[in-house]
């Protein structure tokens, strides 16, 4: 594999709205963020992803973009953004833009004159049709719910797709133009300094043409959107065509989200000239889930979690560099998510992070998972802010399910979990804003914040602080970064176990995800505990003797 520069950095989401307040409005801001810069270099950070700051009405929080060279008053000014850029780069930290370009917001000038003359310039900007007795061009269903076709603004017959939000019309791909108007917008910002981006829902470009129905999948009488994707063939040439026209120009960092990939198609993704220069894996993200809704979801056990992690790291293997996350804006909180209950503790949350930290790939940490935050409790549906939970709410009780049930679910699933401010500290609304928090703090936040946790030698910050500074260091660095990955006793239940290694060491990580003890069998000789998630480490004549929700790295022989 090329060596890049990237390889051996450590990533790091923020979430603005959510991050730091510098003036008060209870709003996260650039201002918070470049506040914030020096904590970020401390623990270890060299990759800045920002969430989107674009002029937008934020009815998708931001991923509805208004006017993609201007960033939204609420989260500061473009002489913010500067200076953030300049006093990031003075670190040495990178920053990436989210390039939000499947869909913008109806509120963006294109939307508005495409409303105005649907035949013109902008019209074809969109994907506009014409409706005869109100049957829809197609029955797909939109991500957050109820049809994708929404009426044209002004317009008695004519109807905008959207495969998101009615807020966010998709944006037409195939017309060159439009993809001009793009390539000029990304170089605009990578000529301003931008480091790359993340690039947004970017499967959703491709549409299956021409359009057509498919079988519905609920009783709505629609089909998931993810059908139709399905089907949809030849995203390459339209995203070689953008990496050609700007990133490679550049030399820009991407990172793509993807989902639902074709098994063929993973070289020309992260490959050599791939299309990003990596990607992430959601392969456990989108374990369990369901076309019915929530409350058809399935649970995921350590045994799937290890099945999915392992299958992507065999998949991948050399040919290219995986992203690795646990959790992002759109999920629960990882140590929520993939810890059972009775694990949901330091030693688990610090276990967890060790087994996914360490994988092949870039590891990536979301605003608050240093600290090990949690999900947040639900009352009532008023309290949500998080539109595909409103959506998700709805549906589960058409299915039959209690208020009490539902929320439950919005719990377990909703975006709010990882939107909540982050917990800098104990005082009110957690150190995060002196005003009034746009969306609740976690009220853990008294017991379960940053400042404690740096004071604490065995906190979860201080885990993950050793996490970085491992896959950094001189001794273990380059077996971390490049090393094979190798799975260890792949079939013992409730281990997650692996080796990585190169011709020069063979670490071992093992992890036992049971409030039991138990012996995970080791014949090798240990030259070195490398890191312990607690204090005891115990050799027994078979094995090693791991306590309950323990992670070790070892070197062997
Ligand atoms: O998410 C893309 C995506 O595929 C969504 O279906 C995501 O899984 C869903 O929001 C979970 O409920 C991206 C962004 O990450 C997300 O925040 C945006 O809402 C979405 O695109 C539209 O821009
Ligand atoms: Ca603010």
């Amino acid at each position: 594999m090329k060596k890049e520069w990237w390889h051996n950095k450590t990533a790091y989401q923020i979430y603005p709205k959510s991050f730091m307040d510098s003036n008060g409005d209870g709003i996260g801001d650039l201002n918070g963020i470049i506040g914030r810069l020096d904590y970020l270099k401390d623990l270890g950070v060299d990759i800045i992803w920002l969430s989107p700051i674009y002029v937008s009405p934020l009815a998708d929080q931001g991923y509805d973009i208004a006017d993609y060279r201007a960033i939204d008053p609420r989260f500061g000014t473009m002489e913010d953004m500067d200076r953030l850029l300049k006093e990031a780069h003075k670190r040495d930290i990178r920053i990436l833009m989210d390039l939000v370009v499947n869909h913008c917001s109806d509120e963006h000038e294109w939307f508005k004159k495409a409303c105005e003359d649907p035949d013109g310039r902008y019209g074809k900007f969109f994907y506009i049709r014409d409706v005869k007795d109100g049957k829809l061009p197609t029955n797909w269903r939109s991500y957050f719910g109820g049809p994708v076709w929404e009426k044209l603004p002004g317009h008695e017959d004519k109807y905008y797709l959207h495969v998101f939000h009615k807020k966010q019309p998709d944006l037409n791909w195939e017309n060159p133009d439009l993809r001009e108007e793009i390539y000029k917008m990304v170089n605009w910002w990578l000529d301003k300094g931008l480091d790359g981006f993340r690039l947004d829902a970017i499967i959703n470009i491709k549409k299956a043409i021409p359009f057509k129905d498919y079988e519905p999948d609920r009783d709505d009488g629609l089909c998931a959107i993810t059908k139709m994707l399905e089907e949809a063939r030849g995203i390459g040439e339209f995203l070689g065509e953008l990496r050609d026209r700007t990133f490679k120009i550049h030399d820009s960092f991407t990172v793509g989200e993807v989902f639902n990939e074709k098994p063929e198609e993973l070289p020309d993704f992260i490959g050599e000239n791939g299309y990003f220069s990596s990607m992430y894996d959601f392969s456990a993200t989108v374990f369990g889930q369901s076309n019915a809704g929530w409350q058809d979801y399935t649970d995921i056990t350590p045994d799937d979690y290890k099945r999915c992690i392992f299958g992507t790291q065999k998949k991948v293997s050399d040919v290219g560099f995986i992203s690795n996350i646990i959790e992002n804006h759109d999920e629960p909180r990882g140590v929520s998510h993939y810890l059972p209950e009775d694990g949901r503790n330091n030693d688990g949350k610090k276990m967890l992070a060790t087994v996914y930290f360490l994988l092949k790939g870039l590891p990536w940490i979301y605003q608050g998972q240093e600290i090990g935050m949690e999900n947040i409790p639900v009352s009532s549906i008023d309290e949500v802010d998080d539109i595909s939970s409103i959506d998700a709410y709805k549906v589960a009780r058409d299915a039959g399910k209690s208020d009490k049930e539902a929320l439950k679910l919005i719990e377990k699933y909703g975006r709010d979990n990882a939107r909540t401010p982050f917990q800098w500290d104990g005082t009110e609304n957690a150190g995060f804003t002196t005003g009034k928090p746009w969306l609740r703090t976690n009220p853990n936040y008294t017991v379960l914040n940053l400042e404690t946790q740096k004071e604490d030698a065995d906190s979860v910050y201080n885990h993950y602080k050793k996490l970085i500074s491992l896959r950094k260091s001189e001794e273990y660095g380059n077996t971390l970064v490049y090393g094979e990955f190798e799975p260890y006793l792949e079939e013992m239940e409730d281990v997650i176990a692996y080796y990585r290694k190169d011709s020069s060491k063979k670490l071992l990580i093992l992890s036992n995800f049971r409030a039991q003890e138990r012996t995970i069998p080791l014949s090798v000789r240990v030259k070195k505990v490398v890191l312990n998630n607690i204090t005891d480490y115990v050799r027994s004549s078979e094995g090693v003797v791991m306590r309950p929700w323990q992670a070790v790295v070892l070197e062997v022989e």
